[in-house]
């Protein structure tokens, strides 16, 4: 009621100089001191004593009946509607109040309640004026940013307003009132909340959601209009309303209500200045030198450089040390030079094109590669790292692994809150209105195993995308629409203003600070070229071209501005000019001595721990791969972990007891399952420190429900177990996490994650393992190559659940083809290493390894030698589904002991053995199909005649060991069997290979599926049927006879 009763209090009429200075002041100290807690202006000058059907604890209530019967008088009951009136009317305390008519007499009752509100009619246009004054408050802060003057060209590519809001006043001329004046003759009395000219003299108090007021609580609208124009209608457009979060709300406002709130020192701007004349100087350099060279230029946006330095400045400031960054071509060298300070001498020479590369690896054009520099921030004069990722040309690919790899930095510092490590995403805007990855990167913002803990987004938004307009590249009226899914503020702000985008990049920093939460920069600015230099833009573009001929240039005209100012002389302006300018030719001068190019100059990622990873020169400290074994004691402890709930009180599910049951009877048989063979791998690095990162859908259960990794008690909500950490007590942590639903945007997070260490265990598994071809170009731009074009080893591990189950064309295949198909081995070539070292050569050499393990004891191994190798390459592994409880897919510790390794070919150990002179036929195979092989052999009899090996590792292919198999059975046809199609899984890959390991004496024949489109068929029983066929041909000893 005291609140009630202060806002009616608030609504009655006062003039000019009746200012209410004390509420004012209340108001402005609840700002001023702790800005994060909004309070509403309280006075407690009624007594509530009065009203006996209010208390303390119903003054909520009413207020908010109260607001909304100011918004619409019949949403509330009659008797409130009445009692509102009495009050907004004067009634004094206890007369407000009408009891609620007798039944029957209600007409009457009303009649009389109505009767006493009569008396006061100009109160209700007081309050209706009052509201009108609120509702033309909250439209600025809404619909603002429609009207802001952001586009330095003035032709509104950038946006898609539609026709100006008709509850903004709006001018080209903001501060002229004659504009508003005209246009509120225009508007009817409706269409302006009932205000007219005749209210702009009128003073009206100010609702507690703005800010505009300053030190004043009442304004006249003339006022309140200028202010609101000035706050939301200049060269920043902000767009914040949307967020749900009323304090996250009043921050805002009060960044850009104030009155004042943007001045700047006079250092400040020359600072601005200065930096705008390196980010300018530098682009004019690079084409007064190297015309005809493609470089992405920033010019039409250069004071992008002044607003990252801002943000980095503020951050740095707030105790960050280190800052991770993504970005596409546009302005980059620039970025590199100007923001990272990547020495310009080594920019200017990766324009020589005669330069040898010492390094091996293909490398990479100059506008992609990445560059990590630590050094002291001169605002603040702390140290701070900087680092900008290596990407490819895919432009918002880089988006996630960024995002990866910041959150890795933040888990290894212990930053839990993004305080000390943070990234920053630059965006073109076509991009990031098209690409759905910047959709699914925004959606991690927020999750607790993903976030980064707030993320500044800076938009270029030079209104094209290449030769294509806004208006046809996306729906939505601007391009950083999709931020809004995360609640992230947009500050979109005109590039031609340079102080206005300092104050939004000061303003993002806070708010990151402040809430750590993403927030969006719309740079919006033009492109004074084509797409790039060779490039003509006005075969497209031709009237937006016509204006940027006539456009002045940023910086010349934020120097007139200053120098008229007084901020600067012409002559100073003139010489910061000269001195970069000599910077550039100093460096160019030196850049033409370089002989030789060093791409690790420009490593993105360098580990940490690099110097005790590597040796200094950055070679591997030795070239063999340790025993992957483990002892009785280890497997036992880690088996006994795996099977029981190491918490007291916890009570799990049934179905679980009898499979952690079942675990436990495992290990008192002494054997694995392939859950289990994980569970040994990972708890045992997890002992011997190596953290442990296992992302993707549903892996905490797994999707076939054998893994189990987290246990839920079934009595208390969301309380968990995770038995993996309680393995030993220093041992590393485990995480263990089910992602969103999304592949692109995750194998990107977990890649950038795996860089940040060597000493991690990284995985990400996909539910099927076909779903892995929505997160294609992080396979193809960055897994695949990723080594030879940035020098950068990572250890990434992909887990693919692959199998022809009969499930039907999807959820089958992991195409295992295209795996195989970006090898950068030689298939015509036997490798030409000592049989000591061959298998750890050839893994060096490889661009990535892929498996298909057909044991639990094969796959643990595996996952261990990817940490105990002495370098990283990534892992794909095709992992089984059916064969999770396959009887016979179970392995005996024996095989995981120490002094065992992973098997990269498991020979026949059979009955063939010990007559292979009479084997006619080896049939070599990889997998699942193994398993179908041996009890198709059994039943036909055929233990003697022919040898099935399996192929566990197929690239680096296992020459040396295939060759012991062959040269094993000299009588036997070599057979390659698979159960994929033909033009599918491993044959295209393996037969070269074969060939090139017989030295071409043998033929190589393929018993396996035809030729499809699909990977599998629908038809359970075809299925079925093709199986049949193709063991038939595998166990047929005729079945290639006459075949050249
Ligand atoms: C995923 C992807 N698709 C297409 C391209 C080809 N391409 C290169 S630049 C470009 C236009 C990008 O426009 P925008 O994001 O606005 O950046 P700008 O060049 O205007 O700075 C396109 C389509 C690409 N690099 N990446
Ligand atoms: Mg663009």
């Amino acid at each position: 009621m005291h609140r009630l009763r202060t806002t009616v209090v608030r609504l009655r009429p006062i003039a000019a100089p009746q200012t209410a200075k004390s509420q004012s002041q209340a108001r402005l100290a609840a700002v001023g001191g702790a800005l994060r807690t909004f309070q509403p202006m309280r006075s407690y000058t009624a007594s509530v004593s009065a009203e006996p059907f209010l208390n303390g604890t119903s003054s909520n209530y009413v207020e908010e009946m109260y607001y909304a019967w100011l918004e619409n008088p019949r949403s509330v009951h009659k008797s409130w509607d009445i009692f509102f009136r009495n009050a907004n009317a004067g009634a004094p305390p206890g007369a407000a109040y009408q009891s609620p008519p007798p039944l029957g007499g209600a007409a009457l009752g009303l009649a009389n309640a109505q009767a006493m509100v009569g008396v006061q009619p100009n109160v209700e246009k007081l309050v209706e004026d009052h509201l009108a004054v609120q509702s033309l408050v909250r439209a600025y802060q809404i619909r603002g940013h429609h009207v802001a003057q952001l586009d330095p060209l003035g032709i509104m590519a950038a946006i898609d307003p539609g026709p100006p809001p008709s509850d903004i006043i709006t001018s080209n001329d903001k501060l002229d009132l004659s504009g508003y004046k005209e246009r509120l003759y225009d508007l009817t009395a409706e269409e302006f909340y009932g205000l007219d000219e005749s209210d702009l003299d009128k003073v009206f108090r100010l609702p507690t959601t703005t800010f505009i007021g300053g030190s004043e609580s009442t304004l006249p609208l003339r006022e309140i209009i200028q202010r609101l124009e000035m706050a939301y209608c200049q060269s920043i457009g902000v767009e914040f309303m949307f967020i749900n979060d009323l304090e996250q709300c009043q921050w805002i406002r009060q960044k850009f209500e104030r009155p004042g709130i943007m001045q700047f020192t006079l250092e400040e701007k020359r600072t601005l200045l200065a930096r705008m004349v390196r980010s300018t100087r530098f682009e004019e350099f690079l084409q007064r030198k190297w015309s005809s060279e493609k470089r992405f230029g920033l010019e039409g946006c250069e004071s992008l450089i002044p607003a990252l330095k801002t943000i980095i400045d503020k951050s740095s400031m707030n105790g960050v040390e280190s800052i991770i960054m993504g970005m596409p071509h546009r302005g980059r060298l620039n970025v590199l030079a100007n923001v990272i300070r990547k020495e310009l001498d080594q920019i200017f020479c990766q324009f020589d094109s005669k330069l040898e590369a010492a390094d091996e690896g293909s490398g990479d054009v100059k506008y992609h590669l990445g560059m990590w520099h630590r050094r002291i921030n001169r605002v603040t004069d702390r140290n701070i790292t900087l680092s900008l990722m290596a990407n490819p040309s895919h432009l918002e690919a880089v988006d996630p692994v960024v995002q990866g790899k910041t959150k890795a930095e933040q888990f290894y510092c212990g930053d839990t809150e993004g305080n000390r490590v943070m990234s920053i995403l630059l965006h073109g805007d076509a991009a990031f209105a098209g690409q759905g990855v910047v959709y699914e990167t925004f959606h991690l913002s927020d999750l607790p195993s993903y976030t980064t803990h707030g993320t500044i987004h800076v938009v270029v938004n030079n209104q094209i995308g290449f030769t294509t307009d806004p208006r046809v590249a996306r729906s939505s009226s601007y391009p950083t629409d999709v931020a809004k899914v995360v609640n992230a503020p947009i500050f979109h702000v005109n590039a031609d203003d340079p102080e206005a985008v300092m104050y939004v990049c000061n303003v993002a920093a806070e708010w990151r600070a402040t809430f750590h939460k993403d927030v969006v920069v719309d740079l919006v600015c033009y492109r004074r070229n084509g797409h790039n230099e060779m490039d003509e833009p006005m075969f497209t573009q031709p009237l937006m071209y016509k204006q940027i001929k006539k456009q002045k240039g940023v910086l010349q005209k934020y120097a007139e501005k200053l120098i008229a100012e007084g901020a600067v002389t012409r002559q100073e302006y003139e010489e910061e000019i000269a001195k970069y300018d000599k910077i550039c030719e100093e460096a160019h001068t030196r850049s033409k001595d370089e002989k030789i190019l060093h791409i690790k100059h420009w490593l993105d990622s360098p580990w940490p721990v690099c110097v005790c990873f590597f040796k200094m020169d950055g070679q591997p400290k030795s070239m063999t791969s340790p025993s992957t074994g483990l002892t009785e004691e280890e497997l036992g402890h880690i088996g006994h972990i795996a099977s029981s709930v190491p918490v007291e009180d916890f009570t799990i599910h049934g179905g679980l007891s009898r499979i952690l049951k079942g675990r436990a009877a495992m290990v008192g048989q002494r054997v694995c399952d392939w859950a289990l063979g994980e569970y040994m791998a990972f708890g045992s690095l997890l002992k011997e420190g190596t953290h442990i990162r296992l992302s993707g859908q549903d892996v905490e259960r797994g999707t076939f429900s054998h893994r189990h990794h987290v246990l839920h008690d079934q009595n208390v909500d969301k309380r968990i177990c995770i038995p993996m950490n309680h393995i030993a007590p220093n041992q590393a942590p485990y995480t263990v996490c089910n992602s969103s639903l999304s592949e692109y945007g995750v194998l990107g997070f977990e890649l950038g994650f795996a860089m940040a260490s060597p000493n991690a265990l990284v995985l990400w598994e996909a539910q099927f393992g076909d779903f892995h071809n929505t997160a294609q170009c992080i396979i193809d731009q960055f897994i695949c190559p990723g080594q030879a074009k940035w020098v950068r080893q990572n250890g990434i591990v992909l887990l693919l659940p692959h199998g022809m189950e009969g499930m039907g064309p999807e959820h089958s295949s992991a195409r295992p083809e295209r795996f195989l198909q970006m090898c950068n081995e030689d298939p015509d070539a036997y490798p030409k290493f000592s049989a000591e070292e061959f298998a750890v050569r050839q893994l060096y050499d490889c661009n990535w390894i892929i498996v298909n393990c057909s044991t639990p004891a094969n796959y643990f191994h595996v996952l261990r030698r990817q940490i105990l190798q002495p370098f990283r390459k990534p892992l794909i592994v095709f992992t089984p589904k059916s064969l999770l409880r396959h009887p016979d897919a179970k392995s005996n510790f024996d095989d995981m002991l120490t002094g065992t390794h992973f098997q990269r070919l498991i020979p026949d150990s059979g009955p063939v053995c010990e007559k292979p002179d009479g084997v006619k036929r080896i049939v070599f195979c990889t997998g699942k199909v193994y398993y179908e092989l041996t009890r198709e052999r059994k039943n036909r009899g055929m233990d003697n005649t022919v040898a099935i090996a399996r192929i566990e590792q197929l690239s680096p292919f296992p020459f040396d060991q295939v060759k012991v198999e062959t040269d094993r059975y000299p009588n036997a046809d070599l057979v390659w069997c698979q159960e994929e199609h033909k033009n599918q899984g491993y044959y295209d890959y393996v037969k070269p290979r074969l060939r090139t390991t017989v030295d071409r004496t043998r033929p190589v024949r393929y018993a396996g599926r035809g030729p499809a489109a699909a990977p599998a068929t629908g038809n359970k029983a075809a299925h079925l049927v093709e199986l049949q066929r193709f063991l038939d041909t595998a166990f047929n000893l005729d079945a290639f006879t006459g075949q050249s």
